[in-house]
């Protein structure tokens, strides 16, 4: 060892006791020149996942669980219940008969449904059907409680930005102490009201930040995204796509997860992409391979996928392909700090 790295390290000890760090070795760690994340790309396929929350059904009732949910746990993020580096996801069962009881919570959460006949969510008074594609939101702080009146199991995938509220450690959660909130609305209420392409004559934001539309069914959805083909070309990026959106202001579903949804024709290959949010995606219909940084997944029905932010990407569609996107993308642009790279010319990008 020199002399001068002996003299550092003696200097080094020396802060420790005081809790000071020297700025000079941890630099390139703390300012990166580009993102470096840990998120690793992992598919969760619906066929090995779906017997297992099957089983779990077996072992014990929604009730007891208070949410019979199988974590999606990034392999490059073990114990941190985070499907990528900022979000949790999950699937859900519910059984016929069962509720998974009424409690509220300060992170927002999103349900992507797979698989429902008779299952529904309640939200702040509200109850909606879930039927297969609907996309039903949580905002922040509304009471919630899932019920089942149909037939057979009702899965579906959750997103909740559960990480990024204990970053900033403002989480709290609460347990109403009953199965089931009082309903004191109509069916599509919420819908009707803001989601119709009219907004009320004195605009109010139920939810804060957070669209008051809490239920988003897909066969509207669906449908908006196939027209496009009428009379546009796809993005050569993306494919089409239509986010949902908030309709008071515009903006994202909810201020921490982003949601779109994307369609790619049979045989469509998108062009390279990055961006630097932290990504999922599912498989709504149809089949996808997915090129990231070089190493290729194939995607079918209801697989789903995390995507490490700000890594080359191209999507291709063996056949008909509709996708159900999810990210931090919305509260990254909040914060200014969102960036997006179409084509990999080697042009600056900041
Ligand atoms: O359905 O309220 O996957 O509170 C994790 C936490 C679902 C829910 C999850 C939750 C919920």
């Amino acid at each position: 060892m020199s002399n001068t790295t002996k003299t550092r390290r003696d200097f080094y000890a020396r802060l420790d006791p005081g809790s000071l760090v020297p700025l000079w070795e941890r630099m390139k760690g703390l300012v990166p020149p580009e993102p470096k994340n840990k998120t690793q790309a992992y598919v969760w396929r619906f066929d090995e996942v779906r017997p297992l929350l099957l089983e779990a059904g077996d072992l014990l009732t929604a009730k007891e669980a208070e949410r019979r949910v199988l974590v999606f746990e990034n392999p490059a993020l073990q114990g941190t219940s985070r499907i990528n580096s900022t979000l949790y996801a999950g699937m859900q069962l519910i059984l016929p008969g069962e509720t998974a009881p009424a409690h509220r919570h300060v992170a927002g959460a999103l349900r992507f449904i797979l698989e429902s006949d008779g299952g529904y969510t309640a939200v702040a008074g509200e109850r909606a059907d879930m039927k297969r594609g609907d996309l039903v939101i949580t905002p922040g702080g509304a009471w919630h409680d899932h019920g089942h009146d149909g037939e057979g199991p009702c899965i579906w995938i959750d997103v909740l930005d559960v990480p990024l509220v204990n970053v900033f450690e403002c989480g709290f959660s609460e347990e109403l102490g009953e199965d089931q909130q009082a309903i004191t609305k109509s069916d599509g209420h919420s819908l009707a009201e803001f989601g119709s392409g009219m907004l009320p004559m004195t605009p109010y934001s139920p939810f804060a930040e957070t669209s008051p539309i809490f239920s988003y069914p897909y066969e509207r959805a669906r449908d908006s995204l196939l027209s496009l083909k009428k009379s546009n070309e796809p993005d050569p990026y993306l494919g089409y796509a239509l986010r949902y959106a908030n309709p008071l202001d515009g903006g994202w579903v909810m201020p921490m997860i982003s949601a779109w949804l994307s369609h790619l024709p049979k045989g469509m290959a998108t062009q390279p992409y990055r961006a630097t949010d932290n990504q999922g995606l599912v498989v709504s219909e149809g089949s996808v391979k997915v090129d990231l940084d070089g190493q290729t997944f194939e995607l079918h029905r209801n697989d789903v996928m995390a995507l490490p932010g700000w890594k080359w990407r191209t999507l291709k569609a063996s056949e008909d392909a509709i996708l159900f996107h999810f990210s931090d993308r919305s509260a990254q642009e909040k914060l200014g700090i969102w960036k997006e790279q179409r084509g990999n010319s080697g042009a600056a990008i900041w």
